[in-house]
């Protein structure tokens, strides 16, 4: 078979299956073309795209503008390393760093390398700003977390299916209860060495664990207190997914800065990935002040891809499109009619327990187990019905649309949704 010829589905499963690494165990579909809030499979059948690449296609997948930037660069320059300068880097900087409002950026590549650059800036500047001795730095991170596969990232996961077997462990990490601000204070007050609070805004593969009101706020209040840093992990959060432009940090471009009246919490450390390219191209960034981001140095950090011209391109591409789209306020609008017509379900079927989320960044929750295969199933139905979503963790089903979507689109996925979920039959 040549390499590029036309694939059944099948035939596609089965290459995977037998030439590539089994680290994934995907939905059975095979996509081939992607347009906005749509995919196609293989065999030509027509899908909404419900997950969105784990909101890294927040801008609708190949978006024309993001793509014309792409291939634009593409033929001009693709990468010089940071051996030398090129023309496209420092204006992605001061882009993005403005955009976010922030001194500086440090590009990366993907989300588990943009939260290692922030833990090695947070104890660069705990051993040389604050004064905590070498190599006692403690970061606390929250239960449940995910910031990525790394071997130190797992070091602090309690997930025991991405940990076991790849120790030994990076030390340095506190573990508490998400969203316990008692927690989080006495994490503070015992122990003198704590470089930083290292928190997802929303829990996303947790479940779509959106914390109390307020939670946010007074934690980085607990970190000004005591000199630690805040390190929100907007991966998946960030850029327009929970109606704002960021779930800390509005940064609104519109006159009400709470346009979904959650209060600004600005980060020191902010870790952006996935949506800042629109999902064309791996991109990730950390941003902080000048204060913290000086301790970097040169040697200290880097990657050869990092900000390079082909990523400065669609990154600014990407932020224009959320900006000129107004992305945010669409998410927060329709993410609102979400969660009202599918809160609808818990009176109408025992199959749902809850609904809950933040801008188009939302899950079910499924009255199952955690160890069923209802959701999955569930999720297998939905597929046949023209919808693609998937579990995150056993009964709980994320839904993340492109945030391109409009409210005729919305509400059919709504009513495909409610559909199969009420005719759903175990
Ligand atoms: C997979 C999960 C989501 C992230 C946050 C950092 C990263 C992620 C908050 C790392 C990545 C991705 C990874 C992908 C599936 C997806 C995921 F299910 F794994 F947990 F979205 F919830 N911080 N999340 O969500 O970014 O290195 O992947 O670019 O690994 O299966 P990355």
């Amino acid at each position: 078979m040549a390499v590029l010829e036309q694939l059944t589905s099948q035939q596609a499963i089965d290459l995977e299956d037998k030439y590539g690494a089994h680290n994934y165990h995907p939905l059975p579909v095979v996509l081939s073309k992607g347009e906005g809030v749509y995919v196609w499979d293989v065999e030509g059948k027509k899908y909404y795209d419900f997950l969105s690449a784990y909101s890294a296609v927040n801008q609708g997948h190949c978006h024309p503008k993001i793509v014309g930037a792409m291939v634009e660069q593409a033929k001009q320059l693709t990468l010089t390393s940071r051996a030398f300068y090129n023309d496209m880097l420092g204006r992605y900087e001061k882009f993005a760093s403005e955009y976010f409002g922030f001194d500086k950026l440090l590009p990366m590549n993907t989300g588990a390398e943009a939260v290692e650059t922030a833990l090695k800036i947070c104890r660069k500047w705990a051993y040389e700003e604050k004064g905590i001795s070498e190599n006692e730095a403690e970061i606390i991170v929250c239960e449940n977390n995910f910031h990525g596969r790394t071997t130190t990232i797992i070091s602090f996961s309690n997930d025991p299916v991405a940990r076991k077997n790849f120790g030994p462990y990076t030390e340095g990490f506190i573990k508490i209860e998400y969203d316990n601000l008692v927690a989080l204070e006495e994490a503070l007050k015992n122990n003198a060495n704590v470089a930083g609070f290292l928190v997802e805004p929303i829990q996303g593969e947790a479940g779509v664990y959106v914390p109390s009101d307020g939670y946010l706020a007074a934690a980085k209040s607990l970190c000004e207190q005591h000199n630690v840093l805040f390190i929100a992990d907007e991966v998946q959060t960030g850029i327009a997914r929970t109606g704002r432009l960021l779930a800390t940090c509005g940064n609104c471009s519109c006159d009400d800065k709470n346009c979904s009246g959650t209060p600004d919490v600005k980060p020191d450390i902010l870790i952006l990935g996935k949506a800042l390219s629109g999902g064309a191209y791996p991109v990730s960034a950390v941003l902080a002040n000048d204060k913290i981001m000086k301790v970097i140095r040169p040697g200290n950090h880097g990657s050869t891809f990092g900000g390079n011209p082909v990523a400065a391109a669609v990154a600014i591409a990407a932020l224009e499109v959320v900006a000129d789209e107004k992305l945010a306020e669409n998410a927060d609008r329709l993410g609102n009619i979400f969660r009202e017509e599918l809160s609808k379900l818990i009176d109408e079927t025992e199959l749902v327990t809850l609904v809950r989320g933040r801008g188009l960044l939302n899950a079910v929750v499924i009255n199952d187990t955690e160890d069923s295969d209802t959701a999955w199933n569930i999720c297998m139905k939905l597929r046949d019905n023209g919808l693609l979503a998937k579990p995150t963790h056993g009964n709980i089903i994320r839904f993340a649309p492109p945030l391109v979507m409009n409210e005729e689109q919305l509400r059919d996925c709504i009513a495909i949704i409610k559909k199969t979920i009420i005719e759903y039959k175990k």
